[in-house]
């Protein structure tokens, strides 16, 4: 019992020992600005076997004219559509978010982009650059909305106020879809194509570096940001 206990105080001033000890090292790596020294995580995401996409229409419409199920290819930049972030809850102190307004354009009976990340709080257009009808709607509990139709020229606007995933479908073609990721952490990046990514303006310290993907899912994997910088990481993506 004394001894545990012993063994806890010893743990507790450790741990103090080091937090003052990375204190003492943050304070003295400062830059010229006087901000604490933050990290930077990178490496590069392997995606390992091709995405099939399968396409589920909520339309009957839709579904009258394509069948019940379609099958897409992995598409060429699959990679660029991976989202790492850590979680707000793990940070130190709470960073500020920052909404904006963002545009998920209808073109060439499509939406694009197909995958948008945006921080809570954030307004995302939907301009028709298209000449025919189309209506936008989603069914995801995070957000639900239908625009209603209309025609190329006009533009309606949806707030996200709550993270989550939002899965958007045209009720008119069924081959229209994208995905929104309203995320409460500003701490998130993408892979550019080549799947190499960069986190940066991390507070020191150890996190769960989420990864996720539509179609493969998340993976978390824990990174140790306390004493520098943890560059070269690689990590594959498989089915
Ligand atoms: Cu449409």
């Amino acid at each position: 019992m004394v001894y545990n206990c012993f063994l806890q105080m010893e743990k507790s001033m450790f741990s103090k020992t080091s937090y003052i000890m990375s204190l003492i090292l943050s304070i003295g790596f400062s830059g010229a600005s006087g901000q604490p020294d933050l990290r930077e995580v990178s490496g590069t995401i392997l995606l390992e076997t091709p995405v099939e996409r399968k396409l589920h229409s909520l339309s009957p419409y839709a579904r009258t004219r394509y069948g019940k199920t379609t099958h897409t290819k992995s598409k060429p930049n699959e990679i660029t559509e991976v989202v790492l972030f850590i979680p707000q809850e793990q940070l130190p102190t709470t960073l500020s978010l920052k909404p904006d307004t963002f545009s998920i354009k209808q073109h060439n009976l499509q939406l694009i982009p197909h995958i948008l990340v945006i921080p809570v709080g954030s307004v995302v257009n939907f301009p028709n650059h298209d000449n025919v009808f189309h209506n936008i709607f989603s069914l995801s509990p995070t957000k639900r909305f239908d625009l209603g139709r209309y025609p190329e020229g006009e533009s309606r606007s949806v707030t996200f106020d709550e993270p989550g995933v939002v899965k958007v479908f045209c009720d008119i073609h069924a081959e229209m879809n994208a995905l929104i990721y309203v995320i409460d952490t500003p701490l998130y990046t993408r892979p550019n194509q080549a799947g190499e990514f960069s986190l940066s303006s991390i507070p020191p310290g150890k996190y769960d570096l989420h990864i996720w993907h539509d179609i493969l899912g998340e993976q978390v994997i824990t990174i140790d940001l306390a004493a520098g910088d943890l560059n070269d990481l690689t990590i594959k993506l498989s089915n």
